[in-house]
């Protein structure tokens, strides 16, 4: 057993593969965006270069479309097909840029809110068919400032304002895996009554996708760890003691334990499991480590039969599972240990 043991961990050391990259970062830009304006309930604003969010009743904008009066909103739309479909998505971030704007009164912060209606249009929406926002919740905020005067456009250079947050990487999570688009509201409060007047909001300007340089322009950007398939080594039956011996790695998210389960069929071709795979056995608690490997070298109950082949999924507790393995030959002999197919 201990010289068994000791062939297995040679198997092991010898075929460590290097560590594939296991985040990756997609940047996406909106298919479409627009801002609608209170007194203007039925003008389009979507072609323009720029996104305005206010949210005083009473106060006004004051930029190169000279002063308009009132709230205002903006829309964006991102297709999040570009995402995996089974990626484990870990940070969520909406990059706009903005250009000017005033600090009337009221909430200093810009809100991006859910919008669970995906019909409305880029050169079709207006204020009067806008479509709410689902629930009052904000997804994240950024408390944005801009001083006297009121008027100028743009004031400053362009400056980057970072959306972040769990309520915005748990909202693309599931729309990601839903109907794979996302539509968000840029919204900031009317104040009713403030410390300086009535009906007062935070009026900022962003670029929109129309903006000329596309360093400006909206994005949103999703950072995500891609489910691999285990890599299974061997698997040697042993008829005698019913069990099967399987060797191999997993990589996953660091320091979480897995489940995995082993599947067995009569065929194998170009390394995918054919045929009608039947459950084998599993193994349960394989922690990974601080890197997020995890090594196994352990005996299901039950000899795979002979001349099968055998390969391997994983899943985290409750999480989706991972690709199948490569299948491998269950070997009983020596000459193909460890052999990847
Ligand atoms: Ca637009």
């Amino acid at each position: 057993m201990r010289q068994f043991l000791a062939t297995l961990a040679a198997v092991v050391c010898t075929l460590v593969a290097p560590l594939a990259a296991r985040a990756s970062t997609v940047t996406i830009a909106p298919t479409a965006d627009a801002f609608v304006r209170a007194q203007a309930p039925t003008t389009n604003f979507g072609t323009v270069d720029f996104l305005d969010s206010h949210g005083g009743f009473g106060s006004y904008t004051c930029g190169s479309d000279q002063q308009q009066p009132g709230a205002a909103y903006a829309y964006l739309k991102f297709d999040l097909s570009s995402i995996p479909h089974d990626a484990v998505i870990q940070s969520a971030e909406v990059v706009l840029t903005s250009r000017t704007g005033f600090a009337w009164d009221g909430d200093p912060a810009q809100h991006l809110r859910f919008v669970g209606d995906d019909s409305w249009t880029e050169d079709a929406i207006t204020y009067r068919d806008s479509p709410a926002a689902d629930g009052e919740g904000y997804l994240a905020s950024r408390e944005i400032f801009y001083g006297f005067p009121v008027c100028g456009d743009p004031k400053g250079s362009p400056q980057p304002q970072a959306f972040t947050g769990e309520a915005l990487t748990q909202t693309v999570a599931d729309q990601s895996s839903g109907d794979g688009t996302l539509s968000l509201q840029v919204y900031n409060p009317n104040c009713a009554e403030c410390s300086v007047g009535s009906n007062l909001g935070y009026w900022v300007r962003f670029y929109s996708r129309e903006a000329a340089d596309p360093n400006v322009r909206p994005e949103l950007v999703v950072t995500y760890a891609e489910s691999e398939p285990p890599v299974l080594y061997a698997a040697i039956p042993d008829k005698a003691s019913d069990t099967t011996t399987v060797v191999g790695r997993v990589t996953s998210t660091p320091s979480t334990s897995l489940n995995l389960r082993f599947y067995t069929s009569d065929t194998c071709t170009d390394g995918q499991l054919g045929g009608e795979p039947s459950l084998l056995g599993t193994l349960s608690d394989v922690s990974t480590d601080e890197s997020g490997e995890a090594y196994f070298a352990q005996r299901l109950a039950g000899a795979a039969p002979p001349g099968s082949f055998v390969a391997v999924t994983a899943r985290e507790v409750e999480g989706p599972a991972s690709p199948m393995s490569r299948c491998v030959p269950a070997r009983t002999t020596t000459s193909g240990r460890g052999r990847v197919s």
